[in-house]
């Protein structure tokens, strides 16, 4: 049985998996870990940073960890303000887990990659697996080295490293923060207090996006797949739905007419124009039976469903 860590739980996705996996009983132990003093839950949380090889190695030994979901990331955005910090904490937390997979101190490990790692150069629809790829941010191209870092210590050092490449995610109580895709939440926090929107990205960049509970569906299904069916040894595109502001803006006056939108895109247009509009997931289908399960109306009615607008 697992004895799991979630390196990154305060985050966007972290708090959400932390919450669907300590709902399951198909392992033994689920801890928590995070460089922030306290956790927003009370499930067994501690500060560790990711970045010391030797305070992970020794919580890990000391908690008889075997499977680890390393999350803690620096994304698209915020990144671009300070490009090396963004290198250094996104590359060097990951070889900090690759390190402990290759000495077989742990034995499974779920470290999430991006669709920032495709740039101006692939198809924008239904883009590939096996795409060009030539990120424009610093976010991107620690993604993309970290896909490769992971399928090499898979090839040489027989690891069991999985990935996926996300999306943006729309969620309803924890932010993103500093995405280029946080509009698609912040949108939402605008609406509920009666606010207007100022979107930074334009009304019809249309992104790929997915919602939270197909994510974390979506991770607990590669990390329980066969190994043997897993043929990527980087990440697996993943898709779910494609939106543009407008579209979440229509569906939110349809609901309170009076709510105003408008747009003013920043540098984060330029990310965002650089990034698919679709993907192609098919690997993901045929390997690990991938099936979202939220369209863009039920992502939207969820969400508004949860922070009890309808
Ligand atoms: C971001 O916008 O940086 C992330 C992502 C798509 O990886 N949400």
């Amino acid at each position: 049985m697992s004895r799991i860590l979630i390196v990154g739980s305060e985050g966007q996705i972290g708090s959400q998996l932390s919450k669907a996996l300590s709902n399951r009983d198909d392992f033994d132990c689920l801890f928590l870990c995070d460089i922030k003093e306290k956790s927003r839950t009370d499930l067994n949380y501690f500060k560790v940073d990711a970045l010391s090889y030797d305070d992970l190695k020794k919580f890990i030994n000391d908690n008889k960890i075997n499977e680890v979901y390393h999350l803690a990331a620096i994304l698209s955005a915020k990144g671009e303000k300070d490009p090396m910090r963004t290198w250094n904490l996104n590359m060097n937390s990951l070889f900090n887990v690759l390190k402990l997979a290759k000495e077989g101190i742990i034995e499974k490990v779920f470290w999430p990659s991006s669709i920032a790692v495709f740039g101006n150069n692939n198809p924008k629809n239904d883009t590939p697996q096996f795409s060009d790829k030539e990120p424009i941010t610093s976010y991107g191209i620690s993604k993309l080295a970290g896909e490769n870092w992971c399928k090499y210590y898979n090839k040489t050092y027989g690891t069991d490293i999985r990935s996926i490449r996300f999306p943006g995610v729309m969620s309803y109580d924890t932010l993103s923060g500093g995405g280029t895709t946080d509009y698609a939440v912040e949108i939402f926090h605008s609406f509920k207090s009666k606010k207007k929107y100022t979107s930074f990205l334009d009304r019809e960049t249309t992104l790929p996006m997915i919602y939270i509970d197909d994510a974390i569906d979506g991770i607990i299904k590669l990390m329980r797949a066969s190994k043997k069916k897993l043929r990527i040894q980087s990440s697996y595109n993943l898709s779910s739905f494609s939106m543009s502001p407008k579209m979440i803006v229509e569906e939110l006056k349809k609901i309170d007419n009076k709510f105003q939108a408008d747009y003013a895109p920043d540098y984060r247009q330029t990310i965002a124009d650089s990034w698919p509009n679709t993907i192609d997931d098919t690997y993901a289908r045929e390997d690990w039976d991938w099936n979202s399960k939220y369209d863009f109306k039920k992502t939207i009615n969820h969400i508004l469903s949860k922070l009890a607008l309808i």
